[in-house]
């Protein structure tokens, strides 16, 4: 009996170990505008734009009203040919002491992660004048929320990524080029030439490791049981789960009920890595 209860737990520590995570800084990053001192390599990055856009809206590179920075994160580690379901996905900055905006403006004017239009750049060789200098697009993957907000010192901003939006460019550059880029963009307007009101934090180079942190959980698309390929034994699972309520690991869209929803999954992506 006392084994049978061991054996359970195992099994339960094993489906939940079905999800796997990526933390990391990035490998690159950039202060992409025309004036940016040391863009490569700047301790600081720092994002503005005008009140009605976060991106010049004639495709210009950012230039005066316009600030972005860039970030580029190696995902060459987790395996390719596979595609993966995204659970959940955040990208943490860390605002520089004291911000130049209240809690209010940083609310109505939030830090925006776009996908870029290509994620093979490099701060060591980054060149403002480039033609082919990757450019934000319009796909919005989330925005910052200012709970951490500190008028006196420096605080996390999150930026909470809409897991339906980031799980295509996801999988895009885990089976593409290993590269997965983000520009960061505001409608934060500075107020005036000079003026402080827009967002400064760290880059991946600040001595004191407070550089851009992106944590993605992920698990293969389809994988009742988590050991990495969707074949009958999760169809198995999810049949004799289904109408099961509460947590289980045949719940594959997490909605608390394993109903057709996840067996549609389950079908859908039968021979997902194996
Ligand atoms: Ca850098
Ligand atoms: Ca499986
Ligand atoms: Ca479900």
């Amino acid at each position: 009996m006392r084994t049978s209860v061991f054996g359970l737990v195992a099994l339960l520590m094993a489906s939940s170990g079905a999800q796997s995570v990526f933390q990391a800084a990035p490998t690159d990053d950039v202060w992409y505008y025309d004036h940016a001192f040391n863009p490569g390599f700047t301790s600081i990055l720092r994002v503005w734009g005008t009140q009605q856009h976060a991106v010049d809206p004639t495709g210009a590179p950012p230039a005066l009203n316009y600030s972005y920075s860039l970030a580029k994160w190696d995902v060459s580690g987790i395996r390719a040919g596979v595609t993966y379901q995204v659970l959940s996905a955040e990208i943490r900055v860390v605002q520089t002491a004291p911000p130049g905006y209240t809690q209010q403006e940083g609310e109505q004017f939030p830090l925006e992660a776009r996908t870029l239009t290509r994620s093979d750049f490099s701060e060591q060789t980054w060149n403002y004048s480039d033609p082919n200098n990757p450019y934000p697009t319009e796909t919005l993957l989330g925005v910052s929320t200012m709970e951490f907000y500190n008028p006196n010192g420096t605080f996390v901003i999150p930026i909470r990524l809409d897991p339906v939006a980031f799980e295509p460019y996801f999988n895009e550059a885990v089976n593409g080029s290993g590269a997965l880029g983000i520009g960061f963009v505001s409608r934060m307007d500075p107020g005036a030439q000079g003026g402080t009101r827009f967002y400064r934090f760290y880059s991946r180079n600040d001595a004191g490791g407070r550089g851009p942190v992106l944590e993605v959980r992920y698990r293969v698309a389809g994988d009742v049981n988590g050991d990495g390929c969707v074949d009958d034994a999760d169809l198995l699972t999810a049949l004799f789960q289904f109408g099961a309520t509460g947590e289980s690991p045949a719940d594959l869209n997490g909605d608390g009920v394993v109903d057709d929803a996840d067996l549609l999954t389950v079908l859908f992506h039968f021979g997902n890595g194996c």
